[in-house]
């Protein structure tokens, strides 16, 4: 390792002690291929704390009952925990109420509650849906899926030569005939941060609604619903450091109320008859059949779990680890790093000459460094940015100095095996 590596580390691991919190963290501790695990595919799915397999297993072992349909202890037992993790999410986000809560199965989920409720009941032949050439595919297959339904246009803001996206080209293509502009609030590609304040604003004076996917935004960034000024925001509790199979659509009061049930079951109706039913107020409309009881157990302990971090001091760290793999990355020979200008979350994505993204992802999976290595479900950003595919590393606050160096040194190997 360099000079100016080792006293880089030794600053940051005075504000950040990693040691400490890689041992939350059980997955840390096997190996892969004979090497310890360099986890850099935190942008996929974080890991787990300990205290958030607890929780999962603390609802399987001591209560294991339904929500909201029993008289019986265990089950008030799992209907409150469940409406007190509501709760927290809504503190967590800065929501102006618990029912502005709903949960779901997933960012994708949210994503496609919006367009299939919102989007279907709003939408008329000739409106337009906005969308960006840095979207995950979550955020825009639900919103070609309504356009086809509804005779809406679907159109796509383009990215400036800097990576970020272009305001000028946005203000353009607002009109009154938008009725949607569904942005993520950061990529999963390349880490680019939008500023979603500023594309509100523009977005209300022709009187859009704002979709925010904030999949990669909600483990790094501080986010406050109400300061962004958006109209939903949907994240998943897997890339937080909670389970699997739940996530979160946050919307305003207002609009909740006025959307149609996307899936009819239990528990979202106020009242059934043989020919028609009609539906519960928020959140519950939009939470029909059992929900992910185990996973909101989990979520409610990985939010405990985070508010035992210094979460400024933590991002700071994984961005500083972020800079540091990009900067070692670009002073390789033949190795392209993509990397957008001004606000970013801790992603580095590229390439290397002569070698296919998969080829180097199995190269480091030989040495115990798990990347991402494909169109990373972003395939009109992989033809701006000219590849069919990359190599991605992403990085949380349990990531440490010696999973860069195992990065680089893989990289160097695979360059080797593949003779370029
Ligand atoms: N991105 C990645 O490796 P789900 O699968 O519903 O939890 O999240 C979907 C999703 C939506 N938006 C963005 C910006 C995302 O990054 C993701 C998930 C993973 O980049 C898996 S493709």
């Amino acid at each position: 390792m360099s000079r100016s590596v080792m006293s880089a580390s030794a600053d940051r691991a005075l504000a950040w002690d990693v040691d400490r919190v890689r041992a939350d963290f059980p997955a840390l501790r096997r190996s892969v291929r004979g090497h310890p695990l360099a986890y850099l595919d935190n942008a996929a799915t974080a890991l787990k704390p300990e205290s958030v397999i607890a929780g999962v297993a603390e609802y399987y072992t001591q209560v294991s009952a339904n929500v909201a349909r029993g008289v019986h202890t265990p089950s008030q037992e799992a209907t409150a925990r469940f409406e007190a993790v509501r709760e927290r999410v809504a503190a967590f986000i800065g929501a102006a109420s618990p029912a502005e809560v709903v949960f779901t199965a997933g960012t994708t989920a949210g994503l496609n509650l919006v367009a299939q409720s919102y989007g279907a009941a709003m939408l008329e032949p000739g409106d337009e849906i906005l969308v960006t050439e840095i979207e995950h595919h979550s955020n825009l297959v639900p919103w070609h899926l309504v356009a086809a339904r509804t005779g809406a246009v679907v159109r796509g803001v383009p990215l400036t030569e800097d990576l970020t996206l272009d305001l000028d080209r946005l203000e353009q293509m607002l009109s009154d005939r938008v009725r949607v502009v569904a942005v993520c609030h950061a990529s999963n590609v390349l880490g680019t941060v939008l500023p979603i304040k500023q594309i509100a604003a523009m977005a209300h004076r022709r009187g859009a609604v704002v979709v925010v996917d904030g999949a990669q935004a909600i483990p790094h960034l501080p986010v406050r619903v109400g300061d962004l000024g958006c109209d939903f925001y949907a994240f998943s509790a897997h890339k937080l450091f909670g389970p699997t199979g739940l996530g979160i659509l946050w919307g305003r009061t207002e609009l909740l109320a006025k959307m149609p049930p996307w899936q009819g079951g239990g528990g979202m109706i106020a009242q059934v008859e043989l020919t028609g039913s009609t539906y519960a107020p928020p959140p519950m409309r939009f939470e029909a059949g059992t929900p992910p009881i185990a996973e909101v157990y989990g979520l409610g302990a990985a939010l405990d779990y985070l508010d035992g971090w210094d979460r400024v001091a933590a991002t700071r760290y994984e961005d500083a680890l972020a800079d540091e793999a990009a900067e070692r990355l670009a002073g390789l020979s033949g190795v392209t790093v993509y990397r957008p200008r001004g606000p970013r979350v801790s992603v580095v994505t590229f390439t290397v000459a002569d070698i296919h993204p998969h080829d180097i992802g199995t190269a480091l999976d030989a040495k115990g460094v798990a990347v991402r290595a494909g169109h990373h479900c972003a395939q009109p950003l992989m033809r701006r940015l000219g590849v069919p595919a990359t190599v991605r590393v992403s990085f949380a606050p349990y990531n440490s100095p010696a999973d860069i160096d195992a990065l680089i040194t893989g990289v160097g190997h695979a360059q080797r095996v593949f003779g370029a």
